[in-house]
């Protein structure tokens, strides 16, 4: 549905993206909500600022009473690693235990409920990667809406590159992933791979207005996506549209309000009694909409599967990158999603590269011989060997 915005609000937004500090942002959001008219095709983006502004407020409180010596908590984690895995779910699932059974992390696993106050990171290896897992304290009813530190918690779901939905197989599992669901889906956040993706990067200025389109565009022009930006004053940027994407698609991207995480249901404690009969339920729900492992953090079973499903659902692939003139490949892989093009490596390397590219030789186990010489446009796979030649 249309937002169908005055002019004067979308400049404020404008105005939004610019703010120096939390302060200034949350008297600009509120400036904002009070320009933007309530009607049904405004309704979800009045509740998404809504909880921007509590967010906001919640770290400010949080801030406050670090510099009063108080404690507080600290929930942003740097990211480090291939990606960045946020484990969710209610407590005592056994998010600590799975951090335990496969990071270097030092967690504190109990039978008492909440025990994780605070997000906990640690790195898990898989093959030559490394991802980031993190604890996320336990999710809980009402989360989404601001109770306790609830839109924290899902603040660095948002932030993440991909998901554990974690659940107990000794308990009810169907009721604990609808509760992650709902809250998920509350706070806008989706697991289901949408139709379209919508990327904006905002770029210097005088860097003008570029829209790749590598999908569709459905219902509308080029022309008034272009319109559309413009009257978000969105004019130094690089617009990449991949799938099949409306105009509210776009709307959508430039108030990042709605980000697709991918996800993999962790189901826990296999080894308890009733955990085949609650598994083979949660399955029935799932369907195919989800991929199920079903795991136990005491037994170690079912562990050894979940990097390579890990890897699998977060669509990514490794490259490895070799210098002209050199006979091995580089050890550590390049991270990049799938369908990235040998232009997105050297963009990924450095800005530079990419403008001096050549041309680049590529060594693959799908071809007959290698190395094959390819241009900007050639689409990577997992595991090939790049050499980039330049200008
Ligand atoms: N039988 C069995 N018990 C488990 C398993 N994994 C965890 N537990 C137990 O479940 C309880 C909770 O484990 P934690 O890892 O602390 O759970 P959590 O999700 O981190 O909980 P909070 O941080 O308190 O919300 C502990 O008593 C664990 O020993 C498992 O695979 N099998
Ligand atoms: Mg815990």
């Amino acid at each position: 549905m249309p937002t169908n915005l005055p002019a004067e609000a979308k400049k404020k937004w404008n105005e939004v993206s610019l703010a120096r500090n939390p302060q200034e942002k949350i008297r600009l959001l509120q400036e904002f909500l009070s320009l933007v008219p309530k009607h049904k095709g405004t309704a979800k983006l009045c509740a998404q600022v809504k909880r921007q502004i509590a967010t906001l407020r919640r770290e400010l409180e949080e801030k406050k009473r670090r510099k009063a010596g108080r404690g507080g908590s600290r929930f942003f984690i740097e990211k480090e690693g291939a990606a960045q895995i946020v484990v969710l779910g209610p407590t005592n699932v056994g998010r600590s235990s799975l951090l335990a059974a496969v990071t270097n992390a030092k967690v504190e696993v109990s039978s008492y409920s909440f025990t994780t106050r605070e997000p906990v990171p640690g790195m898990f290896p898989y093959e030559d990667v490394q991802f980031q897992m993190v604890e996320a304290p336990a999710l809980f009813r009402g989360a989404s809406e601001g109770k306790g530190l609830g839109l924290q918690i899902l603040g660095l779901a948002r932030n993440a590159d991909g998901l554990l939905l974690m659940v107990d197989l000794s308990q009810n599992p169907v009721e604990q992933l609808k509760l992650i669901l709902d809250e998920l889906e509350q706070a806008r956040i989706l697991i289901k791979k949408p139709k379209a993706r919508v990327e904006i990067e905002r770029m210097f200025m005088g860097a003008g207005l570029r829209i790749l389109v590598m999908g569709r565009l459905i219902d509308c022009t080029l022309r008034e996506v272009e319109q559309l930006l413009r009257s978000y004053r969105i004019s130094n940027a690089v617009v990449k549209i991949y799938g099949e994407a409306s105009l509210d698609d776009v709307e959508d991207a430039v108030f990042e309000s709605t980000v697709y995480r991918p996800a993999v249901v962790v189901a826990n404690k296999l080894d308890k009694p009733q955990a085949m009969e609650n598994l083979k339920l949660l399955q029935k729900f799932v369907g195919d909409k989800l991929v199920v492992l079903p795991v136990s953090c005491s037994t170690k079973q079912g562990l050894h599967k979940l990097g390579e499903i890990l890897f699998k659902t977060l669509d990514i692939i490794r490259v490895y990158t070799k210098e002209p003139g050199q006979k091995e490949p580089s050890e550590k892989p390049f991270i990049l999603r799938k369908g990235s093009t040998v232009a997105d490596l050297a963009r990924h390397i450095h800005s530079d590269f990419s403008k001096r590219f050549s041309y680049a030789k590529v060594w693959a186990e799908r071809f007959v011989f290698s190395p094959k010489k390819v241009g900007p446009a050639f689409v990577l796979e997992d595991k090939d060997v790049v050499e980039i030649h330049t200008r």
